[in-house]
């Protein structure tokens, strides 16, 4: 299997941290490669051009979540996705802690406008009021997550490791308290380690 990934990508970094947990690096050749490079394999493999992007038996498999999904499936017969799969709220918070880091990232494009000359007061606004939002609600949710370490977690290590990589600005920390203390239980794992952004 190959996977296509950058280490600036919290898509990216949640595959990997799946491949540390399931103890499968040794399965996998990492070929980093930077989206806006147009690398003819990545381009092959996903015409979307983006990563991450699994290749296993010549077969394409995105995104980051069906990836997570596929390995977990076919190595450890689902430990991490099973207890998500099995309640719809569970489900929902896996889907705000990915749009959290789709809202993350767009700020970033903003980031990057802005040298341009053309960044979005609005938008700017817009993404940043829905990541603060969405920081606020993860915290209340924070109950329903499963006692056994599931992809759940992982994501949400994820967004929090993206935010003080790109968004330092945003001090996650001082508003949201619970957050802190699920990020200081799960910082030090194996997995979690793995992450360039953890820390
Ligand atoms: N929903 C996708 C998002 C993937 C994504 O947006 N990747 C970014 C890097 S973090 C990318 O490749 N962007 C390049 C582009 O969109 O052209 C996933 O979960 O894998």
């Amino acid at each position: 299997m190959q996977l296509f990934y950058t280490k600036s990508s919290p898509f990216a970094n949640c595959v990997r941290m799946v491949i540390s947990e399931l103890d499968i690096d040794g399965q996998i050749e990492m070929i980093e490669t930077h989206p806006f490079d147009n690398d003819e394999r990545l381009i092959n493999a996903n015409p979307l051009g983006r990563i991450p992007c699994l290749v296993d038996n010549g077969e394409a498999i995105m995104d980051s979540e069906v990836i997570c999904d596929y390995l977990d499936a076919n190595i450890s017969g689902g430990v991490l996705f099973n207890p998500i799969y099995a309640d719809w709220r569970l489900k929902t918070l896996y889907s705000l802690c990915s749009g959290l880091q789709d809202s993350c990232m767009a700020r970033q494009m903003e980031v990057l406008r802005d040298k341009e000359g053309i960044r979005s007061e609005f938008w700017w606004e817009r993404y940043s009021q829905a990541i603060c939002r969405a920081l606020k609600e993860i915290e209340s949710k924070l109950s329903l997550l499963p006692e056994d370490f599931s992809i759940l977690h992982i994501n949400l290590m994820s967004a929090l490791g993206y935010l003080d990589f790109r968004h330092s600005d945003i001090n996650w920390r001082d508003a949201h308290p619970e957050l802190l203390a699920f990020h200081n239980q799960f910082k030090e794992r194996v997995c979690v380690k793995s992450n360039p952004f953890s820390g």
